[in-house]
């Protein structure tokens, strides 16, 4: 029988297999040789050489990537839509900057979508617009979105033309539904009462076709993303509205905290860096000092 060689791209993986996409087609395949112990080291994204014909393919060879997330796992990523929800569940927005620092570092494109757009009440609609407007000064693409009544959807969908875009997240703010309604394929919803439990409901990184040859993925929940070794100095080189700044202030070795002659706190106190992304940098700010002293002990 002869044996067929394919390429394509990983779509989900699991201990003991994975489906990849070959144009319109997906192959279930299996491990072959040295990568059935390395199982875990493909992931969702990888593109990879397929091996078999009559039903039975293998994975032969892995790809070089162009970069590699490990929370959530995936490989070749274009850009991360980093959803939040300010109600149902009351998320705090470092969330967001907790996730934008690690994609700025692998220099990979964020968006910041805030779901759930029908639920916000007088209160936290101002907190919901005070996150969105954060982010736009910070010069990232926006969206408010309700993946119940379709607003914004429009939006979200124009940021994934010709894109591998993922999908990520605390657990219960929507990225499931959105992903349903974006792609039209059903995908595991979570029951809200069940979140915050442990019980995620969406289990494995699962990647999907989009309209205008774009690959849209869906990951499981998380609640912290660690800030792995981020020299405290460089962290504003992280925040992309301060890495102009940055350089301006008076010590080389700024952090602005309380030094004189910081440009980034005035550009803080003239609105250029929005308050709520300040007050961010200056918590994980805590974090990387925190970290750093540990590191030498
Ligand atoms: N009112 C409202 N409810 C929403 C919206 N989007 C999602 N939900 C609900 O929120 C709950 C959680 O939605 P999921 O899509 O499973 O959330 P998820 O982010 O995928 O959660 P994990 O898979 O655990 O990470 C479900 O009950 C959804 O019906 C929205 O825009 N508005
Ligand atoms: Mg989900
Ligand atoms: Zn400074």
């Amino acid at each position: 029988m002869r044996c067929l060689k394919l390429e394509g791209r990983v779509l989900s993986v699991r201990s003991d297999g994975c489906l990849v996409s070959v144009g319109a087609d997906v192959f279930r395949c299996g491990w072959r040789g040295r990568l059935r112990y390395d199982s875990q080291k493909i992931l969702a994204g990888d593109i990879v050489e397929i091996e078999g014909g009559s039903g039975a393919w293998v994975v032969s060879r892995v790809l070089p990537r162009k970069n590699a997330l490990t929370r959530p796992p995936f490989a070749n990523v274009d850009q991360v839509i980093v959803v939040l929800s300010v109600v149902e569940p009351e998320v705090d927005p470092v969330v967001i900057d907790r996730l934008l620092v690690v994609l700025e570092r692998e220099g990979i494109s964020g968006v910041v979508c805030i779901n759930k757009s029908d639920l916000y009440y007088d209160a936290t609609a101002d907190v919901a617009r005070k996150v969105i407007e954060a982010y736009k000064i910070a010069g990232y693409p926006t969206a408010f979105t309700s993946a119940v009544t379709g607003e914004g959807l429009d939006t979200l969908a124009s940021f994934l033309r010709g894109k591998v875009t993922v999908l990520a997240g605390p657990s219960g703010v929507g990225k499931s539904l959105l992903i349903s309604k974006l792609t039209g394929s059903r995908q595991a919803v979570g029951d809200l009462s069940k979140i915050g439990r442990g019980r995620h409901t969406t289990k494995w990184v699962s990647l999907l076709p989009v309209a205008g040859d774009g690959y849209l993925a869906d990951t499981p929940g998380f609640q912290k993303v660690d800030l792995v070794n981020v020299e405290p100095e460089k962290l504003s080189y992280l925040f992309r509205e301060m890495v102009d700044l940055a350089p301006l202030c008076r010590f080389p070795r700024c952090l602005h905290k309380t030094e004189p002659g910081c440009r980034v706190k005035e550009a803080v106190s003239e609105g250029t860096v929005a308050e709520l992304r300040y007050e961010n940098y200056l918590r994980l700010l805590e974090e990387c000092l925190e970290a750093w002293k540990r590191r030498y002990e």
